[in-house]
Formats: C-alpha cells, sequence, structure tokens
C-alpha cells in the first residue's frame, strides 16, 4: 500500500487507497467505487462513491503539467491556490461554492462536495436549458467576492496579504499568453479554424489599435490588484441546476482587475447565444431561447450595477472612497474592464488554443465560420469601444449588431425589434 508521503499522480485505485488511509469521511464498511470524470484542460477529477450509503466526495488533484498539452509545465500549487480560494469565497459568497473538506499539500489534492446532483452550465445551455436564477447567483456572487475583497472594504495590510497568499505566477502566465497576448499575432501555438482565418488576419491581426489597446489591457491585468478574482469564469466554471448555482475552479485566482471576471461570464453567455442561433431549428423556439440569453446578459450587467452600489454603501471602510462621485467612477471603471474581459474572451476562445464546445460542436462549416466571425467583431468592438459600454443594453447591443453584420433574416432574433427579421428575397 502507498504511503502517500511523496506526491505522484494517482489512478483511480489510488484514491481509492488515498481514501482509506488519509480521510475520515466514509464508513469503515463502505464499499468505495472511483471514476476519474474531469474533462478540464488542466486536473485530474476523480468521484468516489460508497456503493451501500450512496455518500460520495469529489478529490481534485492537480498534475505537473496540464492535461491539455504536456507543454504547460504548471505547478501544482494551484491546487493550494484553488482550496484557499474556495474557501474564502464560501465565506463571502455562501452557498455558492462547494464546500471544501481538506487539502493535502503533499499529493496537491483537495477533497470537496460532489455536485453531481447540479449539471455543468456550458452542457446544460448547450441543450438549451434556462436558468432564471442564474443572473441573480451570479451577481451576489460577483459582488461579494470582488468588492468584500478590496481596498474599498478591507484593512489594506490584510489585503496586501491576501495579495501574498494568492499570488499565482504561473496560471496568471498561461492566461496573459492565452488571453492577452497569442490571439493577437499569427503565433504558433494558435488553433485557428481555416476558413475563419483570412478574417483573422484582417480583422484582428493587421488592427494596430488593437494591438496597442490588447497591450494597455495586458499591462492593467498584470498591475491592477484591485479584488481577489475567480480567474477563469467560464461556464465550464459553473454547474447549475434550476434553484442553485455553484462556481467552481478557481485555480486562476489572483488579484487582478474586477472586470475580468463579469466579462468572461458574458462572454460565456455569447458563446451559448451564437449556439443556438445556428443549432436550434425550430424558429419559434430559436427565438424564445436567444430572447432569454440576451435578458440574461442585461440583467447580469444591471444586477451587478445595483447590488454593487448597495454593497458599496453598506460596507466601505477606507475614508477617501467616499468622495461624492468616486463609487460611480470606481463601477464604471469595473464595467469597462468587464466590457474589455468580454472581448478578450471572444476573441482567444476563437483564435487561441483552448476553444469552447459552443463554437466547435457547430458541425456545418459555414455555419461555423459566421459563428467565429460574429464573436471576433463582438469581441473586438467590446475592446475597442469599452470607454463607452455600461449598461446591460449596451453589453447586448454589441452582440446584435455583431450579429446583424453577418446574419439576416429568419436565423436570427432581434429583440431591438418587436419581432424576428424575416429575409425578403
Ligand atoms: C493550458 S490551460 C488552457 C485554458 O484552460 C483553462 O480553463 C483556462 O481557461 C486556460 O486559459
Ligand atoms: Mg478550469
Amino acid at each position: 500500500m502507498k504511503d502517500f508521503t511523496t506526491y505522484f499522480t494517482m489512478t483511480e485505485q489510488d484514491v481509492i487507497e488515498y481514501v482509506q488511509k488519509k480521510l475520515d469521511i466514509f464508513e469503515q464498511n463502505a464499499e468505495l467505487e472511483c471514476r476519474e470524470i474531469g474533462d478540464g484542460n488542466l486536473n485530474y477529477v476523480f468521484r468516489v462513491v460508497d456503493q451501500n450509503s450512496g455518500q460520495s466526495v469529489i478529490i481534485k488533484q492537480a498534475g505537473p503539467v496540464a492535461r491539455i498539452s504536456d507543454a504547460f509545465k504548471v505547478s501544482p500549487d494551484r491546487n493550494r491556490i484553488e482550496s484557499e480560494a474556495l474557501k474564502l469565497q464560501g465565506e463571502l459568497a455562501p452557498g455558492f461554492v462547494p464546500k471544501v473538506y481538506s487539502y493535502d499539500p503533499i499529493m496537491n489534492c483537495c477533497v470537496m462536495d460532489d455536485l453531481s446532483d447540479h449539471e455543468i452550465m456550458r452542457t446544460a445551455l448547450l441543450k438549451h436549458k434556462k436558468f432564471p436564477l442564474f443572473a441573480d447567483h451570479i451577481t451576489t456572487f460577483l459582488v461579494n467576492t470582488l468588492l468584500l475583497t478590496s481596498d474599498a472594504v478591507i484593512d489594506h495590510k490584510e489585503k496586501k496579504a491576501l495579495v501574498q497568499k494568492f499570488t499565482n505566477p504561473e496560471l496568471c502566465e498561461i492566461t496573459e499568453d492565452l488571453v492577452y497576448t497569442e490571439p493577437f499575432y499569427d503565433c504558433e501555438q494558435n488553433d485557428v479554424f481555416p476558413e475563419t482565418r483570412e478574417f483573422i488576419r484582417e480583422e484582428i491581426w493587421n488592427d494596430s489599435k488593437l494591438a496597442l489597446e490588447t497591450a494597455k489591457l495586458k499591462f492593467d491585468f498584470m498591475t491592477k490588484a484591485q479584488s481577489l478574482l475567480h480567474g477563469d469564469l467560464h461556464t465550464g466554471s459553473i454547474f447549475i441546476k434550476e434553484d442553485s448555482t455553484k462556481i467552481i475552479d478557481p485555480e486562476f485566482a489572483f488579484y487582478g482587475p474586477a472586470g475580468f471576471d463579469i466579462g468572461n461570464v458574458i462572454a460565456n453567455l455569447i458563446f451559448a447565444y451564437v449556439n443556438a442561433s445556428f443549432t436550434i431549428e425550430d424558429q419559434e423556439t430559436k427565438e424564445d431561447y436567444l430572447q432569454y440569453i440576451q435578458q440574461t446578459i442585461s440583467d447580469v450587467i444591471e444586477l451587478f450595477t445595483k447590488k454593487f452600489l448597495h454593497a458599496w454603501d453598506e460596507n466601505i471602510k477606507e475614508r477617501t472612497a467616499s468622495a461624492p462621485g468616486f463609487k460611480e467612477w470606481y463601477l464604471n471603471s469595473i464595467l469597462e474592464d468587464a466590457s474589455a474581459a468580454a472581448g478578450l474572451e471572444l476573441c482567444r476562445r476563437i483564435i487561441g488554443i483552448a476553444h469552447v464546445k459552443d463554437i466547435t460542436s457547430i458541425e456545418n462549416k459555414e455555419s461555423r465560420t459566421l459563428a467565429e466571425k460574429i464573436c471576433l467583431t463582438a469581441g473586438k468592438t467590446f475592446i475597442l469601444e469599452r470607454a463607452n459600454i455600461r449598461t446591460g443594453d449596451d453589453f447586448v447591443n454589441v452582440l446584435l449588431q455583431s450579429v446583424r453584420k453577418f446574419i439576416e433574416g429568419e436565423k436570427f432574433y432581434d429583440s431591438s425589434k418587436s419581432h424576428s427579421i424575416r429575409t425578403t428575397g
């Protein structure tokens, strides 16, 4: 039997032995079964179930390289960051993250709630499911985790200690490269759909204004230690069911610009919207679903704004931050950063190495090309026009204008008109 005193990457059988030897979670007579269920780019996720009682837990282990490619050598310390972030987020936003039972700094694994009664949000959206409480839930999580970890609220020395604890150089480097750098030039590591390549060259790689703006944004990302971010808040990092939303996987957590998390949520709702535009055949069903996603995008921005302003009044401790006009200035800068982050995520998931299923699962080549062009056009607009994008309607309008450039007629539902646009010819 292994004694787990030296790190190695575990198999399913090793995990059962680990549970028996190191954890005090299951009954003595438990009949344990283990399956590796991870489908992310980085880690191994094991579900352990006691066949007798039905009790189950998740054990997540960080390997020394990323699953997506051996080229990414990432420190297993990310498992510490994830465990610590989940604990803090659980305190700040109770009910919105899984409970962590233990963290093992030798095996670089943590034990947490099994959320198998929930579904990964990206998967659910691709099945065109609706979650009317999502905007309310995610905005509570965002306001609580972003505002309550900032200098506006917590003691500045305590905040600096958190900055140290969550210094995450290797995972930040992945984001710096994959989100801010590689998508904006013809980088070898990019993974471009051949039909979109020329469009990318003209609209993205040859645009010097975009190069300048993305450079500014990259420096903001590296230097603006504003809030403790989740750092990778896409719909694959959210477990959901009708009445519950759980945010998982904060291994990219670090102190950065608060708008980054909000923008990632918005971009990933846009991927779901674009997927639905090309995959739902029945016109009425499509209109209904697109309307739902548009409303959710708008609600995320509007509810964030409302809850943020309220939480600000309730919580700020920093004397200078109560100067008239400051909270509006602060919120404006978060929304500007959210617009930029939405744009970056939209571009990088099309051009870079890490794609999203919403787009890659569109089988028809022509549709996928159009879908990619819509995402890139919206992405570029969110980046370049970020100073003017503030309201829920502003965010939705960038999406609708980008759709209108490429899709005419009955394939598309335009909520800014009271009816869907029909083809004329
Ligand atoms: C090498 S990791 C690639 C991507 O997967 C993660 O979920 C992050 O989004 C990262 O950019
Ligand atoms: Mg992840």
